[in-house]
């Protein structure tokens, strides 16, 4: 009976000196596993040779006194370890948190979506057309003659000898006036696109080898430079505000006759010196005759502009180069609403 209780004692020790919780496992397993100290006298009791009553009682007393005082040793043991755990997982509620960024529309896109609003608003159409162009979208169906001089102010990068990357919006036209021949258009029409352009140019603080243009055009009896007048005056005023005045000036484009170059000027920006914006003029009866719109009834006129020069004006950026570099310390300065993603 000695040794029954020689082993709850030591049981009992060991218990009370276990320092974690995992250590009481191992102890637990150590005892009153299958294989255990005091299961194994639990199983003696059928072959006990003696006061086989007074060894079984001896046996279950200590299985049950070690039990419990695993329980306890294990509540006790739980709470240090929980405590333990806390501390070192502790959070710093009042820290300050790490604020999420916003994806924000960039500049140009801003600009894109505002020359969208403006020319739609006004009952002009928005259409898309291809960056990677035909050669004779690009300037054969603008009227320009073979091997014209004035496409050496285009020169642009090419994908083979009828491809290239277009140079000018108003590549859009020739597309236009196809659908028109072919009747699945027919006049009159007010059509506008805004896209990215290239060309092969020595890249400064106003132009860049990309770059973006608006290009626009109506034709409807008695178009008139009247019309071209009034249309991007009101143009400018809605993109750059009420003290807008707009300036032609005589130009050349093959597609226009007669062609202008036009400029901006308001109090509130550069001084109130004149910047120019870009071309326009009344589409060239050529176009018009050979795509087999009437040009005794019908005319047209035709504008286009560089999308970086309204955000360079608006803003007083003086390198566009900027727009393309994607420096954030840049970009953010034009952070509009967030875009829900
Ligand atoms: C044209 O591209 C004509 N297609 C415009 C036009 C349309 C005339 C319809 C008549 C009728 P121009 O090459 O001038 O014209 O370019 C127009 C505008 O695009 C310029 O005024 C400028 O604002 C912008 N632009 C031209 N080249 C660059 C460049 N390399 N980098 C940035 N902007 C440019």
């Amino acid at each position: 009976m000695q040794e029954i209780l020689d082993l709850q004692s030591l049981a009992m020790n060991e218990v009370s000196s276990a320092n974690s919780t995992s250590e009481l496992k191992e102890l637990k397993i150590k005892f009153l596993g299958s294989n255990g100290l005091i299961s194994g006298k639990l199983r003696e009791i059928g072959t006990y040779q003696g006061d086989k009553k007074a060894f079984g009682q001896a046996v279950n007393a200590a299985k049950s006194t070690v039990e419990q005082a695993i329980v306890e040793r294990e509540s006790v043991l739980m709470a240090v370890e929980q405590h333990a755990q806390f501390a070192a997982e502790k959070i710093d509620v009042t820290m300050p948190g790490r604020a999420s960024r916003y994806g924000f529309e960039h500049i140009l896109q801003q600009t894109t979506n505002k020359i969208k609003r403006v020319l739609g608003g006004m009952g002009f159409e928005y259409l898309e057309s291809p960056e990677l162009e035909h050669f004779r979208y690009n300037f054969d169906a603008l009227n320009y003659p073979p091997d014209h001089p004035a496409m050496d102010d285009q020169d642009t990068f090419y994908i083979d000898d009828n491809h290239l990357l277009r140079t000018q919006c108003t590549a859009l036209q020739g597309r236009v006036f196809e659908e028109v021949r072919e009747g699945l258009r027919s006049v009159p029409l007010r059509v506008f696109t805004v896209g990215r352009t290239y060309r092969n140019e020595a890249v400064d603080r106003t132009h860049s080898h990309t770059f973006h243009q608006v290009d626009c055009f109506m034709v409807d009896e008695k178009v008139s430079m009247a019309n071209l007048k009034g249309t991007l005056g009101l143009f400018a005023r809605q993109m750059f505000g009420a003290d807008v005045t707009v300036r032609f000036r005589p130009d050349f484009f093959p597609f226009v006759e007669p062609g202008v170059d036009y400029a901006i000027s308001t109090p509130k920006l550069f001084n109130g010196r004149w910047v120019e914006l870009g071309g326009a003029g009344l589409i060239h009866p050529n176009i018009l005759e050979s795509y087999g719109i009437n040009t005794e009834k019908y005319s047209g006129f035709a504008f286009g502009l560089g999308v970086e020069r309204i955000p360079m004006m608006s803003y007083g950026v003086d390198d566009l180069r900027q727009f393309m570099e994607n420096d954030f310390r840049f970009l953010e300065q034009f952070r509009s609403e967030p875009i829900e993603f």
